[in-house]
């Protein structure tokens, strides 16, 4: 199955699950850190500028946003554990994360952002544990590629799937990077989740 990356459009913001879009599409969450890339990435794939909204300042994404790309829907969830975001910011982002990714019933994959530069975080790593011990299909995007020499690529790869325990490629929303192996990745959450 080859997506019309053409066909999209930006569906929601919600914050609450029953505002959530009442479709039948099977959808992909992008979940990490806030400022690590997951609009961006977006953005990348659709070839298409400021369609999820990107921006230097962490935090930015502070609701759930659903996009629908051809026959599915893809999900940009807030990111989370950002040190400069208020502690009461994050408590709110939390349940709302947590909320869709144990109630929705589309949800057939999830795309776990982490920046290539760094290890996982304690956050990136509580968050590769709960995906593995749900059992939900998850897969580690090393993003920001762009900023490390080719030669970086495997061994930090290899630390990121020893940490994480998830499968993982790389990825650059600048070069674009790593697109066509993305894509092949959420044709097979597609086809699993059927
Ligand atoms: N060099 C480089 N910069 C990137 C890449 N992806 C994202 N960025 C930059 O990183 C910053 C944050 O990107 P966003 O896409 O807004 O990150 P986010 O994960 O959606 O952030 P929140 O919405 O706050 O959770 C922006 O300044 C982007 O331009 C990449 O692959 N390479
Ligand atoms: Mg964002």
């Amino acid at each position: 199955m080859g997506l019309n990356l053409h066909d999209s459009e930006f569906l929601l913001s919600a914050v609450k699950t029953k505002h959530y879009p009442n479709h039948i599409l099977p959808e992909i969450a992008l979940v990490g850190r806030s400022n690590v890339g997951k609009s961006s990435l977006i953005n990348a794939l659709l070839n298409r500028r400021n369609f999820a909204r990107v921006s230097g300042q962490p935090g930015r994404t502070q609701t759930i946003n659903f996009y629908r790309v051809d026959s599915i829907g893809i999900v940009d969830l807030p990111g989370y554990g950002f040190a400069r975001v208020p502690e009461s910011v994050r408590q709110q982002w939390r349940p709302m994360i947590e909320d869709y990714l144990t109630k929705r019933n589309n949800l057939v994959g999830i795309l776990q952002l982490i920046d290539i530069r760094h290890k996982p975080t304690a956050d990136d790593q509580m968050m590769a544990k709960w995906l593995l011990e749900t059992g939900i299909p998850a897969f580690v995007i090393a993003t920001k590629a762009d900023k490390v020499s080719r030669g970086q690529y495997k061994p930090r790869l290899e630390q990121t799937m020893s940490t994480l325990k998830l499968p993982a490629m790389v990825f650059s929303a600048q070069t674009k990077i790593g697109k066509d192996q993305l894509l092949g990745i959420i044709n097979e959450f597609i086809e699993t989740g059927r």
